[in-house]
């Protein structure tokens, strides 16, 4: 049993995907752990992204994901960190597979619809930037 961090990213949110892309999940036997629908500061976003922090994207990308509210998830499950990532397909949606989230719904490489940890590591470290150990069951 596996437990990774899921965001439905403000376009995501602002194109009315909430469902859709929690479906998806759940469809593929996944199980949402904890849930919670927050806007991100510019800060917040930052912090979440601190990996990134050389990327020349980096700016762009915490505007964007300070911009307007998310869904903040657990996602728990067998494999979940690769079944999730599977679900939501590559980064760029031009070179995501048919059917999965990120083809069907992203715009571009930035405005991609979803966030899924990479592995475990970095649930470890994403999980708790959103949650207490209370919220999840
Ligand atoms: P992923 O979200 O698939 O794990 P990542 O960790 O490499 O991708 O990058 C984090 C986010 O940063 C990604 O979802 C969208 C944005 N991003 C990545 N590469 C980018 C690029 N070349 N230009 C603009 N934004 C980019
Ligand atoms: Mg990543």
């Amino acid at each position: 049993m596996q437990r990774t961090l899921t965001i439905i990213k403000p376009d995501g949110v602002k194109k009315n995907l909430i469902g859709e892309v929690i479906s998806r999940f759940e469809r593929q036997g996944l199980r949402i752990a904890a849930l919670k629908k927050i806007k991100l500061s510019k800060d917040g976003a930052k912090g979440f992204y601190i990996v990134h922090r050389e990327r020349p994207f980096y700016e762009s990308l915490t505007d964007f994901m300070s911009e307007g509210p998310v869904v903040v998830m657990v996602i728990e499950g067998e494999n979940a960190i690769s079944k999730v990532r599977d679900i939501m397909g590559a980064t760029n949606p031009a070179d995501a597979a048919p059917g999965t989230i990120r083809r069907d719904f992203a715009e571009n490489v930035e405005r991609n619809i979803v966030h899924g940890s990479d592995k475990p590591e970095s649930a470890a470290f994403e999980i708790p930037y959103f949650f207490s150990q209370i919220e999840i069951l």
